[in-house]
């Protein structure tokens, strides 16, 4: 059966018994995602128009300066999730703790609990540079009708019962998983519609593009730096290609369509790399896994790593799964 054109709304009803816990909610809530994406999708298109370019003015959580679409990106995501009785707690990137919804209702069943990167990449929205939003979904596991607590979001990846991003690039693009491979949908812009494009998604087990930001080199552990010399040496099929956007979705996304690594190691100005954990690493690294490729701190999988904090950084390498092992091979070595 040929699955393209199919529309994201049919593919989700088609694939809800595939779901492990298939009661209608998991799907009512990607297309809640999907909603809230098409709503920033415009306001990303539109940025350089209108008076949203540029700083807040505001600092975020992180000690980062506050895009005006970061601050968008984030109330919509939130908006759209809380106005529909789905989830029962929400994290993001712009917000120092977790939002709990429903609180006060002692009889709402809702089970799920959302982590958001709501507009990653957000310095680049000034140059029309692609960015992305991110996003993570739990079963809670405290008991459903209570207030959440942090216990539900401190939930180690292989939790995770859907990942995706929406990457806001030359087209609008949603891509997610709920555990049974990954699949890609272009945004028709003149009619609002996701159209299944990227059926089944796969890393190619090796590739040549390897990302990070060399700008730091002198900064990274000897084995990071061994392996980036490695990666420019002229031997078999290297040198490979640097491609570093600045942007951990669109680096990911084309690194997953060619072959590739992405890589945000540690280093001595950066004692656990710069990428979140629960709302970055997670998500993508179960994508990365459902499509053949992998994930890892630099020594274990990201999907078991068991998170302390809401905000906790990791080093982060992702990619095809024997670049991802060759880079392992030297940090063991260093
Ligand atoms: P640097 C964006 O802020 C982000 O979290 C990722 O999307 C991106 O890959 C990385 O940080 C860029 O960080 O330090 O290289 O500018």
């Amino acid at each position: 059966m040929d699955l393209r054109n199919r529309t994201l709304g049919e593919f989700i009803i088609e694939n809800q018994s595939s779901f492990k816990y298939s009661t209608g909610e998991l799907s009512k809530l990607i297309n809640a995602i999907r909603l809230a994406a098409k709503v920033v999708n415009h306001e990303v298109n539109k940025a350089g128009l209108v008076d949203i370019l540029g700083a807040s003015g505001d600092i975020n959580v992180q000690g980062e300066g506050q895009q005006k679409l970061d601050v968008l990106a984030n109330e919509k995501f939130i908006q759209t999730l809380k106005n529909r009785e789905i989830v029962c707690g929400i994290a993001s990137e712009e917000e120092e703790g977790f939002i709990t919804i429903n609180s006060n209702d002692k009889n709402h069943q809702n089970k799920y609990v959302v982590l958001i990167d709501p507009l990653d990449g957000s310095s680049n929205i000034d140059v029309n540079v692609s960015v992305g939003t991110i996003f993570s979904i739990y079963r809670r596991i405290t008991p459903v009708g209570t207030p959440v607590t942090m216990e539900d979001f401190l939930q180690p990846g292989i939790n995770q019962v859907a990942a995706g991003y929406i990457i806001y690039g030359t087209s609008t693009m949603l891509v997610y998983t709920t555990g049974d491979g990954v699949n890609g949908f272009t945004l028709n812009p003149a009619i609002g519609t996701f159209y299944l494009s990227h059926p089944d998604m796969k890393f190619p087990e090796t590739g040549r593009i390897y990302s990070i930001n060399e700008g730091n080199y002198v900064h990274f552990p000897q084995g990071v730096k061994n392996y980036i010399k490695y990666c420019q040496k002229e031997e078999d099929d290297r040198p490979y290609t640097s491609r570093y956007i600045g942007s951990l979705v669109s680096d990911f996304h084309r690194n997953m369509i060619k072959g590739g690594i992405y890589m945000y190691p540690k280093s001595s100005i950066a004692s656990n790399g710069k990428l979140r954990l629960l709302y970055e690493c997670n998500p993508v690294a179960f994508l990365a896994e459902q499509a053949n490729g992998k994930a890892t701190d630099g020594h274990g999988r990201i999907l078991e790593i068991k998170p302390s904090e809401l905000h906790q950084r990791v080093p982060f390498f992702c990619g095809s799964k024997k670049m991802v092992d060759k880079v392992m091979e030297f940090i063991a070595e260093q």
